[in-house]
């Protein structure tokens, strides 16, 4: 590919740029450095598994997986802590010692006496469905599915979506250009992202086929994101935005896996609408 002419020249570096994203809603936390920013220890609870997170999609895929589970019949048990990320609490030292890359969803589990950090949800949610042998095909090449729809997740679905989401509703309100550049490259991809997942499911009930699997809690709640969420002050939503019922196949899907009681139940964990009853609100509920 040949270098295009540009009229644009990047200052030396990229330090005299970093004002240029003032006016994000998170530029208050962004900083180009990692590790603790003030000393604190993380909430504790009494369950073998201590989770640190918030209901966006990332924080969904790992609290579907955790009442999937117990809906399977695992004995488990976590505590689920709420992390304001607006407010910086991924950078306290309690969170960064489990997460250094300071994001949610992060996990402990106390593994009987051999506590195991976990982050990134991905990692999270492999470690807890292997441990439980739950939603993980015994057949090689079915297992080999499963993870191809898992990385695919973690490495094209989940980051795409997100960028789309930032430049679509998060922006600095002023940068118009910037915007409608930085939301139709990353608005077109979370399209394609969105068709071939379509097209994955095009006369199926999963990704894999018949048998439900951890590739279906992974790819649901960025798909569902997109379904739901992202509105633009202007009234414009992304579902609308992206024209994202033309997914049939998947929209079938999601609305098949939303009729599930651990779906249901682990897109509320952490959920920031709900906080004032608890990280699992419908325990406040019964
Ligand atoms: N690849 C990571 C992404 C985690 C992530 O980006 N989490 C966001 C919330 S959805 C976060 O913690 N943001 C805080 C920040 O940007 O400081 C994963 O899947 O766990």
């Amino acid at each position: 590919m040949t270098t295009q002419t540009s009229d644009w020249n990047p200052p030396k570096n990229i330090k005299d740029l970093y004002e240029a994203t003032d006016g994000n809603q998170f530029s208050g936390i962004n900083r180009p450095t990692a590790g603790a920013r003030v000393t604190k220890a993380l909430d504790q609870g009494d369950c073998p598994v201590q989770l640190y997170s918030l209901a966006t999609p990332n924080g969904q895929k790992v609290s579907i997986l955790f009442e999937e589970l117990i809906e399977s019949g695992c004995q488990f048990a976590y505590d689920a802590f709420l992390i304001n990320i607006g407010e910086g609490e991924q950078f306290t030292s309690g969170f960064t010692e489990l997460n250094p890359n300071g994001r949610i969803p992060t996990c402990l589990d106390r593994n009987e006496g051999n506590p195991i950090r976990l982050f990134e949800s991905g990692s999270i949610a492999l470690y807890f469905a292997e441990k439980y042998n739950r939603f993980i095909p015994s057949d090689p090449g079915r297992k080999a599915e499963m993870m191809n729809w898992v990385f695919w997740q973690m490495g094209s679905q989940g980051p795409m979506s997100g960028q789309f989401g930032h430049f679509f509703v998060y922006a600095p309100g002023s940068k118009h250009e910037t915007r409608e550049y930085g939301t139709a490259r990353y608005g077109m991809e979370a399209q394609r992202l969105c068709d071939v997942l379509d097209q994955a499911l095009a006369g199926k009930d999963y990704l894999l086929g018949d048998e439900f699997s951890l590739a279906d809690i992974m790819a649901f709640p960025w798909f569902h994101q997109l379904q739901t969420s992202y509105n633009h002050a202007s009234g414009i939503n992304a579902a609308e935005f992206l024209s994202v019922s033309q997914y049939e196949n998947a929209g079938r899907w999601s609305r098949n896996l939303l009729q599930r009681p651990g779906f249901q139940r682990g897109l509320q964990v952490c959920s920031w609408t709900q906080k004032d009853k608890g990280t699992k609100p419908w325990l406040t509920e019964k």
